[in-house]
């Protein structure tokens, strides 16, 4: 896994490393775009796009614009979450959130230039115009009101508040689970998958979107922020995971959805990277 993992990365950085690269009059804003997008994020989700091309028999290097997209968007999605009027967050991957460099007002411009730009950047991608528009559609379909941002404003309106357990696992479906669920779903499109494949890695993606959140949620309370990037305890008026099931329950719920994830991918002959991806998600300390 190790070595197909730094080969993704790579190309990945290299790929996103070429965007918002040419000198403009709006510099400031490239630089901005480009000091987030370029910050050393995990690649998680780019990583789904190209291994999940790779199983269902597509050339995974067609399928970088997908990956870089879905990069942008999600970089997007950390700047905005960071902003004093959401998280107000100082740290993000290591470094100084990017309103607290670049000032607010450039730092909302920077998410929207990426977020728009995502778009553009997948139509790049050298693969058949219906591949194009199914991955448009499910761009569109996991980063709007119906998926990540709709997934955001419950969050926001949850604080402070005592949320049902279905409220809970809505919201995290819909802000975590819904850009893990478009990686899984680009990478079955951009190699022309079938029906089942794309069913598969949805169960996949539901598996591993909610592992992912509980240890997400598990980390925020037992974590390092040196090795986070960002600072722990910033959970406390959340509705969190931990709040609902408590730490020793969470721990449980990563694995049985760990498992849940790697019994989906018996629809692909060679699932040795996703299985361990799921492992490294689940056991991940940062
Ligand atoms: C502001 C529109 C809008 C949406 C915000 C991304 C998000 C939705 C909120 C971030 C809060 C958060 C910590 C959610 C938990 C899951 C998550 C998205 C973690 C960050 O993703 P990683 O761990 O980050 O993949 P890196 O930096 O590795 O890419």
């Amino acid at each position: 896994m190790k070595e197909r993992m730094k080969e993704y990365c790579a190309a990945v950085e290299e790929y996103l490393n070429g965007c918002f690269a040419e000198p403009a009059p709006q510099q400031t804003l490239l630089d901005s775009m480009r000091y987030s997008l370029l910050a050393g994020g995990k690649r998680i989700r780019p990583v789904l796009v190209l291994e999940f091309c790779r199983v269902c028999g597509g050339d995974w290097k067609k399928a970088l614009p997908f990956a870089a997209a879905l990069e942008m968007i999600h970089t997007y999605s950390l700047i905005h979450d960071d902003l004093p009027c959401m998280d107000n967050d100082d740290y993000r991957r290591g470094r100084l959130t990017n309103h607290k460099v670049y000032g607010e007002a450039c730092a909302v411009l920077a998410g929207d230039g990426l977020l728009t730009a995502a778009f553009g950047t997948a139509l790049k991608a050298e693969l058949p115009a219906q591949a194009l528009v199914d991955a448009v559609r499910v761009l569109s379909a996991c980063a709007g009101e119906d998926g990540m941002v709709g997934g955001q404003i419950l969050d926001l309106e949850g604080e402070q508040k005592i949320l049902a357990a279905g409220q809970i696992h809505l919201i995290h479906k819909l802000k975590t689970g819904a850009l893990i669920l478009a990686g899984c779903q680009l990478g079955v499109i951009a190699a022309g998958g079938t029906a089942e494949q794309l069913e598969a890695a949805r169960r996949y993606a539901s598996g591993i979107g909610l592992a992912f959140q509980l240890r997400d949620d598990i980390l925020d309370v037992t974590g390092d922020a040196a090795k986070l990037g960002k600072k722990t305890g910033m959970d406390v008026n959340k509705n969190t995971f931990i709040k609902l099931y408590g730490l020793d329950r969470c721990e449980e719920m990563v694995k049985e959805e760990t498992d849940a994830a790697v019994a989906a991918l018996s629809a692909f002959a060679d699932s040795a990277f996703l299985t361990e991806l799921a492992a490294f998600l689940a056991g991940r300390d940062y």
